[in-house]
């Protein structure tokens, strides 16, 4: 086993022809990561992934190979997945407005090329879920916007179609499934291969709250920022301490590590019908 990759929460080491994705507990808020982590985070949102590769089969192909075949250091916040060769964008679909691409919006009344009607605000329900894409940036800076034409000319247009209705088909059942049990995923960013047999296949890790923007649709509230479904206590504990959001962050009081904890653990069984072991 070998370690090549570390990302702020997650860390990819090989093994053998198999890659292995282990999540943490760490957890960030305003891309700086916390001193203290969320017990079960890395696990919780490991077998949410797994439970949506499952859900999502039926669309699309999936890079994992086994949820409990990894070592037992990992065991639960690991999987087993097949290295694929990755397509060089972050196939990004938004339902709501936030984030990057409300920043896009507000200068251009676009989002990566698709144009949106007037008057969005933030938070607002798009009339229809967008494709879009960023362009992935190496040295851990922030994406940069792409077009959905930018991908046709990297990837060729029959697989940036698909990429896009792929994209669009995983957001939408997966906003739907959440939807119908109180929360809004605003937003999802997706990673694609190809598998040695030439198959587009989905990767990373799938409707995660790190991959996806969940907010409660009790507080959903177009016009200002909405309150996050998992972070939440953390940013709201964070801004009452005066941390000036630069490194290092203190350590994380244990009522709000319980609370962020609850959230993760709520969130996984509303959109899954399980029940979280104790
Ligand atoms: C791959 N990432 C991003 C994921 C991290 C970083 N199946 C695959 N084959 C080849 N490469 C990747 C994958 C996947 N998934 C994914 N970078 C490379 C990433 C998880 C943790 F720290």
């Amino acid at each position: 086993m070998q370690h090549v990759y570390s990302g702020k929460v997650r860390e990819i080491y090989t093994d053998g022809d198999d890659l292995l994705l282990v999540a943490s507990d760490r957890v960030s808020v305003y891309d700086v990561v916390l001193p203290t982590p969320i017990p079960d985070k890395g696990a919780l949102l490991t077998q949410l992934s797994v439970w949506w590769f499952g859900q999502l089969a039926d669309i699309v192909p999936n890079h994992l190979v086994s949820a409990t075949d990894v070592p037992a250091e990992f065991a639960g916040r690991a999987i087993r997945c097949r290295r694929l060769e990755m397509v060089p964008f972050e196939c990004i679909a938004r339902g709501y407005l936030a984030g990057s691409g409300l920043k896009e919006y507000q200068a251009t009344g676009a989002i990566s090329g698709v144009e949106l009607p007037r008057g969005l605000v933030e938070g607002s329900r798009l009339p229809e879920p967008i494709f879009t894409p960023t362009t992935k940036v190496s040295d851990g800076g922030h994406d940069a916007p792409a077009t959905f034409d930018d991908v046709a000319a990297a990837v060729g247009l029959s697989t940036a179609t698909r990429l896009r209705d792929l994209t669009l088909e995983v957001y939408e059942r997966g906003a739907a499934r959440a939807a119908a049990n109180g929360i809004i995923v605003a937003d999802t960013k997706l990673e694609f291969g190809t598998a040695a047999d030439g198959e587009l296949t989905l990767a990373d890790e799938v409707l995660t709250p790190d991959s996806s923007r969940f907010w409660p649709e009790s507080e959903w509230e177009p016009g200002r920022p909405q309150h996050a479904y998992d972070k939440q206590f953390v940013r709201d504990w964070a801004a009452g301490t005066g941390w000036d959001k630069n490194p290092p962050a203190p350590e994380i009081p244990a009522d709000v590590v319980e609370a962020t904890r609850a959230r993760y653990v709520d969130a996984y069984q509303k959109i899954t019908g399980l029940t979280w072991r104790a």
